[in-house]
Parts: C-alpha cells; sequence; structure tokens
C-alpha cells in the first residue's frame, strides 16, 4: 500500500514537472507599466502594487516613466523589443491615443489604459482599449462635499470665501473631477461668482502653486479660501501659495484627490495645514488589479473588462490610517 502511494506521488510529481516544462512556466510574460509622472506618489503606489501582482503571478514587470508624446512611442518600441506581451499605459497626453494605439498594434502589444483614458481625433473616449479609472464626477462631488461640510462647521460666510479651481480641462478625468466639486459646493449654496479658475501648465504641485499664486493675487477681497483640483498635488500647490499670502489652517480648507503620500506627509505634520483632506482612492486596485487582467489576457486569452470606475472615501487628519487600512492599503 504505502509503495502504491510513494509511486502514485511520484508519477504526480513528474507529470507535474514535465506540464511546468510544456508551457515553459510563467517567467516569459513580460508586461510594461509605463507612467507620465514617476515621481508622483500616486504613480510609485501604482507600480508598488504592480510589482506585487508580477511576485504573486510570476511575471516580469518592466516600469518606464514617460512624461512626454515622443518618450512613449520609444517605451512601446522598447517593449517590443524587450519582448514583452502588453502593456498599461497612463500616457502624458491622451490626444497622443490613435498612435497609441496604432504603435501597440504594429507591436503587436496588448493595450490597456489606466487612470486617463484615450481619446481620438473628436476627443471622444477609445473604448477599444480596456480601461481602469476613477468615477472622477462622483469623487469630485464627494470633494465639494467635504469642502461644504467643513465651511458650514467653521460658519464662514461664503460670500466673503473663495474657491480655487486649479484646472487642468484638457484632460477629461480632471475636469469631470472639478466640474463634480463645483456641483457640490453649489448645490450646497456656494456662489458661483466666487469660483477663481486657476488654470495650471503641469499636474504638479509647482505649477499648481503658480497658478493659485496668481488667482489668490488678483483675488485680494476673500476673507478665507477653499481650494480643489484633479490630485493632491494641485491642491497641495494651492495651500502653499494661500500660506504665502497669509491664509493658514484656519482660513484655508483644501482637499485633494489621491490619498497617497503627497496628502499622508501633509496629515504627519504636527499642526494640521490647509490641506484638511483628500479622498483616497486605490492604487492597490489600478496597479494590481490591472496587472492581473493583463497578465490573464496573455497568458489564458481572457480579456479585461472594457471598462472599471474605482470608488473613493474621504480621509482627513484625523481618520487616514483607519480608512487605509479598510481599504487594504
Ligand atoms: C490622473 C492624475 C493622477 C491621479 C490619477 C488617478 O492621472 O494626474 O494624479 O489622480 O489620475
Amino acid at each position: 500500500m504505502k509503495n502504491k502511494i510513494a509511486t502514485g506521488l511520484k508519477v504526480l510529481a513528474l507529470a507535474l514537472t514535465l506540464s511546468a516544462c510544456s508551457s515553459g512556466g510563467n517567467d516569459q510574460v513580460k508586461i510594461g507599466f509605463v507612467v507620465k509622472q514617476p515621481e508622483e506618489p500616486w504613480f510609485q503606489d501604482e507600480w508598488k502594487y504592480a510589482e506585487q501582482a508580477a511576485k504573486e503571478k510570476g511575471f516580469t514587470l518592466v516600469k518606464i516613466g514617460a512624461p512626454d508624446g515622443g518618450q512613449v512611442l520609444t517605451a512601446i518600441d522598447n517593449l517590443k523589443s524587450q519582448h514583452a506581451q502588453g502593456f498599461i499605459i497612463c500616457t502624458p497626453d491622451v490626444k497622443l491615443g490613435p498612435s497609441i494605439v496604432a504603435k501597440a498594434k504594429a507591436d503587436g502589444l496588448k493595450l490597456m489604459t489606466v487612470d486617463d483614458r484615450l481619446v481620438d481625433g473628436s476627443g471622444n473616449a477609445i473604448d477599444t482599449v480596456p480601461h481602469m479609472g476613477i468615477s472622477a464626477s462622483k469623487i469630485g462631488e464627494q470633494v465639494g462635499q467635504a469642502i461644504a461640510d467643513e465651511m458650514k462647521k467653521r460658519g464662514w460666510n461664503p460670500e466673503e470665501t473663495g474657491a480655487l479651481r486649479i484646472s487642468y480641462d484638457q484632460l477629461p478625468t480632471a475636469k469631470e473631477r472639478t466640474d463634480g466639486a463645483i456641483a457640490a459646493l453649489t448645490a450646497a449654496g456656494f456662489p458661483t461668482a466666487n469660483i477663481v479658475n486657476a488654470p495650471e501648465a503641469k499636474t504638479d504641485t509647482e505649477n499648481a502653486f503658480n497658478a493659485a499664486n496668481i488667482a489668490i493675487t488678483q483675488n485680494p477681497k476673500y476673507k478665507h479660501w477653499v481650494a480643489f483640483g484633479l490630485n493632491d498635488e494641485a491642491v497641495l500647490g494651492a495651500v502653499r501659495a494661500a500660506e504665502g499670502r497669509g491664509f493658514r489652517a484656519d482660513n484655508m480648507i483644501g482637499v485633494g484627490i489621491g490619498g497617497s503620500n503627497s496628502a499622508l506627509n501633509e496629515f504627519a505634520k504636527g499642526e494640521p495645514t490647509g490641506f484638511f483632506g483628500s479622498v483616497l482612492i486605490s492604487p492597490k486596485r489600478h496597479g494590481y488589479e490591472t496587472s492581473v487582467n493583463m497578465y490573464e489576457w496573455i497568458k489564458n486569452d481572457k480579456a479585461p473588462p472594457q471598462l472599471t470606475l474605482t470608488t473613493g472615501q474621504l480621509i482627513t487628519k484625523a481618520n487616514s490610517a483607519e480608512v487605509r487600512k479598510e481599504m487594504g492599503l
């Protein structure tokens, strides 16, 4: 009896070894993860969770930062020459959509997008490319609501309050986010006339700072300010600019979107700042889940969902650790 089991186990082990050999193992799968702003904590987190997927599934992840169109096209060729089978991208410019689709096709690479959805020549979303983004309008509304609630709590007179809209309207998800914030603010009674548009040239803290600085200087009549934008960096820039003009924690309510280190570093400061809160979104879903989807597509021919929109949750200095834990971060 014992002998029979031992022989059986040996046969099983041999069969497993053979099947692993014939499929070539998982190490042949290679996936690119291209992001527009590799220095931004959100994208570093996305990469971190993509790495986790690579470890678990046993594929190779190639991380590439591509801050402009030229670098995106080079990155795709680069992936092709490294024998990758597919890539996930957050492009620096969604209007590169048709070129990215064409290049991926020419190079025989599967393509998925994350965060920023590609558009065609008429500005419409390219819906043939599987995409994972955030529910931008809804999350923007959460931002606006959080600001309105906090203003009310502080008893601010809306007439004496200016709202900085740090805008980047060439990116549809950015416009949807700030429009959502405005919708919630105005629904709560905030005067439309007090919304100051401050366009940023790039979606980082420095450019947001410059945009906010000009807007605050040009509008000296307000006693308090609130600020929102497409991400935490936009709001951080606004908060720093306001500080420079004497508006500190008790006269500024900034609510960002992201909830990665840009926000957490701010909450970790001993004294509260004008950065009141952030709507936490999930770099885990955007990094890990997209990578697993791409892996399944390459390995098992299982196509990813066409469109996934993820949700967010407000965090403040008081509850950020708790909520991040709940979200598995
Ligand atoms: C865009 C923004 C990022 C992040 C992401 C989800 O790409 O630029 O900061 O918010 O969407």
